[in-house]
């Protein structure tokens, strides 16, 4: 969808500026910054050698980027115990709820809802299986180019990458990603801040069911097979997921990253994935102006953002009120959402988002250059500030498990004869 600007949702986003932004030099004031004598001086272009990021939003007004249309390599799913398999067993099915559905999102929170364990660190080491399992698929240039066997230049999940999306715009929380570099491929990891994990130890009762609510609209929106109803009387169970794998290339970065997926359409006659995949959303009822256009400025760059880099075309919405019933659903389509901001004044621009990102990356890789898995450099954001790092070696960082690191250091000749 992205190559044809003509024909493409993105050509909306293509914007013309005569006035290309300027950069100002990189100024590091946060614990992680790493002194440097080599700033260069210059305006109108990036300070290449900059040992910081800035996140100012009128440096990333430039030209959309190129970001190829995203292509589903594989998926993998979680069990109701987190068990994974490689397989879509847990991929469900959408149905359209009635015009006034009426689902109590209440329902179920205190006898019906196993909750996942938030205190097991899971980091990558999902998409690591998913990629151990399907080494052969992903194209390897071991033979060409010996120092990059997986053919990406990072893996990741597409949350991480959704939150890189959002950071020019982002004004209460940071984020910590930690990146490792092992065999040529960047790998990047979300630690967690610490103000995130006193929220998390903290969060207040009104907010734990809120969490809640969006897993009980999947489960009123969604069914096992394409054939069968959605079973509110069932239980939610946070530790199944379907996850897709998808391969894509922003400018020079070559991606592999999973999302989650909610649901698919149903009709066996919809798109393959990911065109197929429906992402679903709850949000509370708007009732003002004020509240619309808070809805636009705030929640519609997350929602647009995340299903933007996977390429999943529609979020469906329900719109719940202070007790949790949804009164009313309604559908955005991915490539009209920058149409319905507009007229907004000083809104979010999609090119700012995917901008940033390719900058990020690109620092990333300027940044993160020994090639070992016991290495971690851990870049650091908090609003207003720039992004900077920090480097640690054998450290509580590292994330890249034993038993990956085994199975792509051996080759996968060897691994044929056995
Ligand atoms: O270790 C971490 N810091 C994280 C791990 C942060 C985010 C996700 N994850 C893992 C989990 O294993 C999860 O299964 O990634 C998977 C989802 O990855 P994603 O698609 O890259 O994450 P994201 O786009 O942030 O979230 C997608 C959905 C959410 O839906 P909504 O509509 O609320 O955005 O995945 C769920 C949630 O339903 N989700 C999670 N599930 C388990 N653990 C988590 C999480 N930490 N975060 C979001
Ligand atoms: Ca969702």
């Amino acid at each position: 969808m992205h190559r044809n600007r003509s024909r493409s949702p993105m050509s909306s986003y293509h914007q013309q500026s005569s006035d290309r932004p300027k950069r100002d030099e990189g100024r590091g004031d946060g614990k992680f910054f790493r002194p440097t004598n080599h700033h260069r001086h210059q305006l109108g272009s990036a300070p290449l050698s900059s040992q910081v990021l800035s996140t100012r939003r009128e440096l990333y007004e430039r030209d959309f980027p190129l970001y190829k249309q995203p292509v589903e390599v594989g998926c993998f799913s979680l069990d109701s115990q987190r068990r994974f398999f490689n397989d879509s067993r847990q991929l469900r099915y959408y149905v359209e709820p009635d015009r006034c559905p009426n689902f109590d999102l209440r329902d179920g929170y205190k006898d019906r809802y196993v909750r996942r364990d938030e205190n097991v660190k899971e980091r990558l080491d999902h998409i690591l299986r998913w990629i151990v399992a399907n080494r052969s698929k992903l194209k390897s240039r071991a033979s060409a180019n010996s120092s990059c066997a997986l053919d990406v230049d990072f893996v990741t999940w597409r949350g991480h990458l959704t939150k890189l999306l959002t950071t020019p715009y982002e004004t209460r929380e940071g984020w910590l990603l930690a990146v490792t570099r092992f065999n040529g491929t960047l790998y990047i990891s979300e630690v967690e801040t610490e103000a995130a994990r006193q929220e998390r130890e903290n969060r207040a009762e009104r907010n734990k069911e809120m969490m809640y609510w969006g897993y009980k609209f999947e489960q009123y929106t969604c069914a096992d097979t394409a054939s069968s109803s959605p079973d509110p009387r069932g239980v939610v169970n946070t530790n199944e997921a379907f996850c897709t794998v998808v391969q894509t290339r922003l400018t020079d970065h070559q991606l592999l990253f999973s999302g989650e997926v909610d649901c698919r359409d149903r009709d066996p006659g919809a798109p393959p994935p990911p065109a197929c995949y429906v992402e679903l959303k709850t949000s509370a009822e708007i009732c003002t102006p004020k509240q619309r256009s808070n809805f636009h400025r705030f929640k519609l760059l997350k929602w647009w953002a995340q299903s933007f880099l996977p390429g999943v075309p529609r979020v469906v919405a329900g719109f719940k009120d202070h007790d949790g019933v949804v009164v009313s659903t309604e559908t955005f389509l991915i490539s009209k959402i920058s149409q319905l901001i507009k007229n907004e004044d000083n809104c979010w621009k999609p090119t700012v988002c995917m901008n940033f990102c390719c900058d990020f990356l690109s620092y990333v890789k300027r940044i993160a250059t020994e090639d070992s898995p016991s290495v971690v450099y851990l870049f650091s954001w908090e609003p207003r500030r720039e992004v900077t790092y920090s480097v640690h070696r054998d450290s509580q960082y590292t994330f890249l498990p034993r038993w990956y690191i085994q199975e792509m250091t051996s080759s996968p000749e060897s691994l044929h004869q056995h």
